[in-house]
């Protein structure tokens, strides 16, 4: 076996039920010692507040910070001194992001239930929230827009921005200069389990937040699901993962680039396509080795393939669906004839991209979606980040004088049938206006 090789190559009916079991339960094992570790840190940063997060940048990042928070003039700094090329491409990701998410705001709903009764529910913006942005090998200002941008859209009060700093001191300068850029109010160097303590439970300097967003490493993954007792978190987002649908019309060479494409994120990520009929399933798996044999992260693209990639073949489309949905991936890229046909036929996933020129790479960075989605199997429950994360509801009801009699009775029956007397009372008094 070539270091390039595919993990599964050959029929999808052919996979040993443990092989399929394997390919579908993607959820990371908890690890107890991350778990125990994160508490540790959760709890340092709860006890001592700064000092804690000023040790903590010593210990784990090999800064030695005198603040934790980021003046702005050293993020207004880093995107002045920004490539201008790439600056020009964050401009139009963050407006393509900012349209995007402002079509899909949310409105208020008022309905009248019975004649006189009237309930409502109105989204208010989120006071203040911390987005999330990894240090190491996932420095991305891409997903900095992802989060600050929708934040922005829904009128969030306050956004802060939390990333690792390095020895400099500092967070990666793409990531200062996308906080920027995407009008964050706050940035903080701040990384980790106790940049997650932090935001959650406030601390002299860091303000807590209503939500944290943004992906990171399995220390911020297991530190946001200990702080949800304070603080809202998004989906859990692990290692990327792509799924292509292929039928006879897709060019095994497309198909194989997208595959790279995810790939090339984490060791771990989890790139599969099924193909319609052996012989394109064939051109496909050796495209993907050939790409991988080339590539320019080929420790971690072959790693990728050898543990988890998987080109296999389906007799029909209508035998990948299920798969499709069981799967739930975190991307679909649906590379068929008709690929519009298909989309309702899918569910579960992340996000769908229409025909193999909807480029996965085009979604992660330009074309407005959010790219920050559930995976491992878990779009089943959430949805990727989208504007109505920056959201809480508050509904209300109204109750007119003729509408207050006709409910007493009704209200007092209930009332008095889970032995609630005063209940009973409250409502009985309005029975005769
Ligand atoms: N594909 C990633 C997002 C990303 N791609 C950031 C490029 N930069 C989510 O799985
Ligand atoms: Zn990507």
């Amino acid at each position: 076996m070539s270091a390039d090789a595919l993990k599964y190559r050959g029929p999808l009916a052919a996979l040993s039920t443990e092989d399929r079991r394997r390919l579908l339960d993607r959820s990371g094992q908890s690890d107890a010692q991350v778990a125990s570790r994160t508490r540790d840190i959760i709890e340092r940063v709860r006890r001592d507040g700064d000092r804690a997060l000023l040790e903590m940048a010593r210990e784990f990042d090999r800064a030695t910070l005198t603040a934790v928070e980021v003046p702005r003039s050293r993020w207004e700094a880093a995107l002045a001194s920004l490539d201008p090329k790439v600056r020009h491409a964050l401009e139009r990701a963050a407006r393509n992001i900012s349209k995007a998410h402002a079509a899909q705001r949310p409105h208020a709903t008022e309905v009248e239930t019975e004649p006189g009764v009237v309930v409502g529910r109105r989204p208010d913006p989120l006071g203040r929230v911390g987005v999330y942005a990894p240090g190491g090998r996932a420095v991305y200002p891409s997903s900095v827009l992802m989060g600050v941008v929708p934040a922005k859209v829904a009128g969030v009060g306050e956004v802060i921005v939390c990333s690792p700093p390095g020895p400099d001191g500092l967070p990666a300068a793409g990531v200062l200069a996308a906080a920027a850029l995407a009008g964050a109010d706050r940035v903080f160097a701040l990384g980790g389990a106790g940049a997650v303590a932090a935001m959650a439970y406030g601390t002299q300097s860091v303000p807590r937040v209503d939500r944290i967003v943004g992906p990171g490493n399995a220390y911020v993954a297991a530190a946001k699901l200990q702080v949800v007792d304070a603080v809202a978190i998004d989906a859990p987002a692990g290692p990327s993962e792509i799924l292509v649908v292929a039928d006879g019309s897709a060019n095994p060479e497309a198909v194989a680039r997208e595959m790279l494409a995810q790939a090339e994120h984490d060791p771990d990520a989890c790139c599969v396509t099924l193909a319609v009929g052996s012989a394109l399933a064939e051109a496909v798996a050796s495209a993907v080795e050939r790409a991988a044999a080339r590539a320019q992260r080929r420790e971690i693209v072959a790693t990728a393939l050898r543990e988890r990639g998987a080109v296999l073949s389906v007799g029909s489309l209508d035998e990948a669906w299920p798969f499709v949905s069981d799967f739930a991936p975190e991307h679909l890229l649906i590379a068929t004839a008709a690929p519009q046909e298909h989309l309702s036929l899918v569910r579960n996933c992340g996000t769908v991209f229409l025909g193999e020129r909807a480029s996965v790479a085009f979604g992660d960075y330009m074309t407005g979606a959010n790219h920050v989605l559930p995976t491992a199997g878990l779009g089943h429950a959430y949805s990727g980040l989208s504007v109505l994360d920056f959201y809480r509801w508050t509904t209300y009801q109204r109750v007119d004088r003729d509408a207050a009699a006709r409910l007493a009775d009704d209200v007092g029956a209930l009332a008095d049938s889970e032995g609630l007397f005063a209940h009973a009372e409250a409502a009985r008094a309005w029975r005769n206006p």
